[in-house]
């Protein structure tokens, strides 16, 4: 059977990259107070609970500028190429406009989420 792949997606600067390095083990992806560290996908070999799996750190959701475009088309190959898609939120912020940004362009995908 092929090694299902899981990736993490939301805004910038929940916890996407501590989550995956959390789950991956050790300090593999840049962790930063400041958003928009995240650029390209990051991948790594994991396993959790028994199951083994690709993981997929993404850039944080924007709108906007040509960085923020590039990373968009980043997280939609991320999208397309796993098997469950995990959405990230800051529970103490709450709600915030980028967060239905993500849940607009996950939405169509909702059975992997
Ligand atoms: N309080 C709290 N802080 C957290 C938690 N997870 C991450 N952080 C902090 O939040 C900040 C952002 O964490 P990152 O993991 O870099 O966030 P990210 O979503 O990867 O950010 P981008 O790559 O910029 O999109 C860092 O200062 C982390 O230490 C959490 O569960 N609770
Ligand atoms: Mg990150």
């Amino acid at each position: 059977m092929k090694t299902p792949t899981v990736a993490i997606v939301g805004r910038p600067n929940v916890g996407k990259s501590t989550l995956f390095n959390r789950i991956a083990g050790g300090r593999r992806a840049i962790v930063d107070d400041r958003p928009g560290i995240t650029r390209d996908r990051n991948f790594a070999a994991a396993e959790w609970a028994g199951h083994r799996f690709w993981l997929v750190d993404t850039g944080g959701w924007t709108s906007g500028d040509e960085i923020s475009a590039a990373i968009r088309r980043q997280i939609q190959l991320a999208i397309d190429e796993s098997d469950v898609i995990v959405l990230v939120v800051d529970v103490q912020t709450g709600v915030h406009p980028a967060d239905l940004e993500v849940a607009d362009v996950l939405r169509p995908h909702r059975a992997r989420v």
